[in-house]
């Protein structure tokens, strides 16, 4: 008899054990939220070469072309390279907008952390910097 009611209280134990281990492991990770950026495109260069966001964030960035009759965007690819002025993979590409101008562009991080490429279309070689998804 009592060999019996210490099964059943082990066996209590080990059901508590799982329950409380599976409910610890489903707790979410932490995504999303957002992340504000301004960005500046002046004398055919961005104000910053890299920018660093959180996966899964929403984001906006606040873009401010000072070059007078000059067109520039802001767009993010997979991958690119400023020396032969390449880029794939978009994953957000802006309105052109000629100075002096502003706009706003509201896109979700990719949801990979990784280290992806952004950049001005209209100056592939020239206006290219890191966008760093965490
Ligand atoms: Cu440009």
């Amino acid at each position: 008899m009592i060999k019996r009611a210490l099964i059943i209280m082990l066996a209590l134990f080990a059901v508590g054990g799982i329950i409380s281990c599976s409910s610890s492991s489903s707790t979410p990770t932490q995504t999303g939220g957002s992340t504000t950026i301004n960005l500046t495109a002046q004398n055919l260069l961005f104000n910053m070469s890299t920018i660093t966001v959180p996966h899964g964030a929403t984001i906006t960035v606040n873009f401010q072309n000072n070059d007078s009759g000059i067109q520039h965007n802001f767009a993010i690819y997979q991958s690119g390279s400023a020396s032969s002025g390449t880029a794939t993979g978009p994953i957000f590409v802006g309105q052109l907008i000629t100075g002096v101008s502003s706009v706003t562009y509201t896109f979700t991080a990719p949801s990979t952390p990784g280290t992806y490429f952004f950049r001005c279309d209209v100056h592939p070689t020239m206006m290219t910097g890191s966008f760093i998804v965490t």
